[in-house]
């Protein structure tokens, strides 16, 4: 979906000024939602720019009405999951992707045509506005969108029941103890993250990892089919796959935008080779090397998170100088009994400090921070401006950890992204890029800095010496390094299987070699082909692209480094907090206010005066802990 929902199988595709292959193939007859569209009168034979703008202001008010219906019956199929809100979920999308299709046929009579930028930009953003789109053929329209809700409701289902003789099954066995199951003895994947980021047991990792993996068998025969119809959808309109399409939104053919990932990627792997090193070492100490052999992989389930895309759960095992400050704000979260509301009022703190508007009263009314007792939800966070008119909110399942108070910042800049252009046209309400949109929150939250958490009371100390600030960039590097090759290798998964380059039969084992090879992480257990890993990461069966956040990794400590500069920061990068200052919010707000209505590069010039993307802010934020891991590495085997 394209949604004003953010990940959700949402989408904010960008816009793109190279043209790429609009729909010569015949459509079939309009769908219910396009007959409108079909009964205004005939257009000229010679089409004119007026008529293009026409056209555009028609779409503009039918995808408003499709895309809030479609929102509303997501958000209520996403909090609160039932065979009819799921239904509900799949005819919203079901509709627009019936209308989205039709319409880009429609707009193919303006090919040639001399229009203005701001007219053929929008053509162009229509093409890419279907994250999936659908086959021209209603069935199998139906029959995608169908199986796009129930992998979605299946993965917010998810639960893992243990035997009671298993080590996860003793544990839930004992009432009131930690990491004890609720109610059916079964665990979510908030309980089996909760193992994951704080036990110390073998097996308990491994099962909680194994269980909640066992979850996505069932998916596989779905996410094939899948496969096979949203390359139906993509090639109607004038696309090579599906694959392809997510490529085509970054104002750049999509062979150029793969080229500059690699260049991206190589300009930071140093850095993520170093700590792996570093980290691999450290988890050497702790479970030995029989376990962990030098210039091997790292078993998965050791890194503190389900899909070891970040670290800093594990800080505590790779802490480089011991007593120092603490940087636990977890534990002060606990220890004030700091509630979901104020963790979020925390945030919006940040957004209102900088000189932007306060959330609208409904955001308190109508978001979901915690999980309901009484119901299944899908607790992956997300972020909506439901009904597109400042209707903003975030569902989220909050628990008192740092990760969720980072997670909450993240979701606001998603909602202060969608506030601020919410007067342009509909197809430009989306980020300058998909990156652009994950990246806004985390720049913020780069400036929650240790100096800051101790101004609001979240920490008692901030570091003073080289040696805390070295403990402080770890810490921030297990969030932002070691996320780094996770961030780009699920969509060169996709975009493989998607291309026919991964046939079925491979779909797992083409998986691990990419973790392999990316990531120098392996399975816990053997794997095989009756597995189906990659639909255990809620993006997956949720059809949200993903190397959008490898981008925001790259992209934050960019506008980082220029809104320090516009707030007048000096000293390094790694101790700046725009807290506060309205030069930066301002130059924040242009650029947020641009929504897509140019290209990615010209929004990247309004907040940094550079067009590209460039990992040198990144390295320059991190360079003391570069340097400092290079030495500690002497003399190990490094690499995987
Ligand atoms: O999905 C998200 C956000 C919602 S857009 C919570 N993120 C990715 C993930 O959780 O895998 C943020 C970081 C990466
Ligand atoms: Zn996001």
């Amino acid at each position: 979906m394209r949604l004003r929902s953010i990940a959700l199988s949402a989408a904010l595709l960008p816009a793109l000024a190279s043209a790429c292959g609009a729909s010569t193939q015949p459509v079939a007859s309009p769908p219910p939602a396009a007959a409108a569209a079909a009964a205004t009168p005939p257009a000229p034979a010679r089409p004119t720019a007026d008529d293009a703008r026409a056209f555009l202001a028609k779409t503009d008010a039918d995808l408003r009405a499709l895309w809030i219906a479609r929102d509303r019956s997501g958000w209520v199929s996403q909090t609160y999951i039932t065979d009819d809100t799921e239904a509900l979920a799949a005819a919203g999308e079901e509709a627009i992707a019936a209308y989205v299709t039709q319409a880009i046929h429609d707009a193919a009579r303006f090919d040639g045509v001399k229009l203005p930028d701001d007219v053929a930009r929008q053509l162009w953003l229509l093409k890419l506005a279907q994250t999936v789109p659908a086959p021209v053929d209603a069935a199998r329209r139906s029959e995608l969108a169908q199986i796009e809700a129930a992998m979605q409701s299946a993965y917010g289902k998810g639960k893992y029941c243990p035997a009671p003789t298993t080590p996860l099954g003793k544990r839930a066995a004992k009432p009131g103890a930690k990491g004890a199951a609720k109610g059916d003895g079964c665990l979510t994947l908030d309980e089996l993250s909760r193992v994951l980021r704080t036990s110390k047991d073998w097996d308990e990792l491994t099962e909680a990892w194994t269980g909640w993996h066992a979850i996505a068998p069932a998916l596989r025969e779905k996410y094939a089919r899948y496969v096979e119809l949203g390359n139906e959808g993509a090639r109607a309109i004038g696309f090579d796959d599906l694959g392809a399409l997510w490529r085509s939104g970054y104002d750049m053919p999509p062979a150029a935008f793969e080229a500059d990932l690699e260049r991206l990627w190589q300009e930071v792997k140093p850095l993520y080779d170093e700590l792996h090193c570093y980290v691999r070492a450290k988890l050497q100490e702790r479970w030995g090397k029989a376990r962990i052999p030098d210039g091997g992989p790292i078993p998965s389930q050791l890194l503190g998170n389900m899909w070891a895309q970040e670290w800093n759960n594990i800080y505590d095992l790779v802490e480089p100088y011991r007593g120092q400050p603490s940087l636990d704000v977890g534990k002060k979260l606990v220890e004030k009994k700091v509630s979901p509301v104020d963790m979020v009022r925390h945030g919006e703190r940040f957004f209102t400090s900088l000189g932007l508007d306060p959330l609208p009263k409904t955001f308190w009314e109508r978001s979901q921070l915690t999980r309901p007792r009484d119901r299944e939800v899908v607790c992956h966070a997300s972020a909506w401006d439901v009904t597109w008119s400042d209707d903003l909110r975030i569902k989220m399942c909050i628990e008192p950890t740092e990760e969720d108070l980072v997670t909450i910042h993240h979701e606001l800049g998603h909602d202060y992204y969608f506030h601020a252009y919410t007067k342009l046209p509909a197809l430009f309400q989306t980020g300058a890029n998909d990156g652009f949109h994950e990246g806004i929150g985390d720049t913020l939250a780069l400036s929650v800095t240790p100096a800051y958490l101790k101004s609001v009371g979240l920490l008692d100390a901030a570091p003073d010496d080289r040696k805390a600030a070295i403990n402080q960039q770890m810490k921030m590097a297990l969030d932002k390094i070691a996320f780094l090759p996770f961030g780009l290798l699920i969509d060169k998964w996709r975009w493989d299987v998607f291309s026919g380059k991964t046939a079925k039969g491979d779909y797992n084992a083409a998986w691990w070699e990419l973790r392999r090879k990316y990531q120098g992480v392996s399975a816990p257990t053997a794997r095989s082909e009756a597995d189906f890993d990659p639909g255990a990461k809620y993006h997956v069966p949720g059809s949200t692209p993903y190397v959008r956040y490898f981008l925001a990794r790259i992209y934050q400590f960019q506008f980082h480094r220029a809104l320090c500069k516009a707030a007048g920061h000096e000293g390094s990068l790694d101790t700046c907090s725009i807290y506060g200052n309205k030069a930066a919010g301002e130059k924040l707000a242009a650029m947020l206010a641009l929504g897509a209505s140019k290209p990615w590069p010209e929004a990247m010039k309004a907040i940094s005066g550079e067009d590209h993307a460039d990992a040198s802010a990144l390295r320059e934020y991190f360079a003391p802990l570069a340097t400092w891991l290079h030495e500690q590495n002497q003399g190990k085997t490094c690499g995987f």
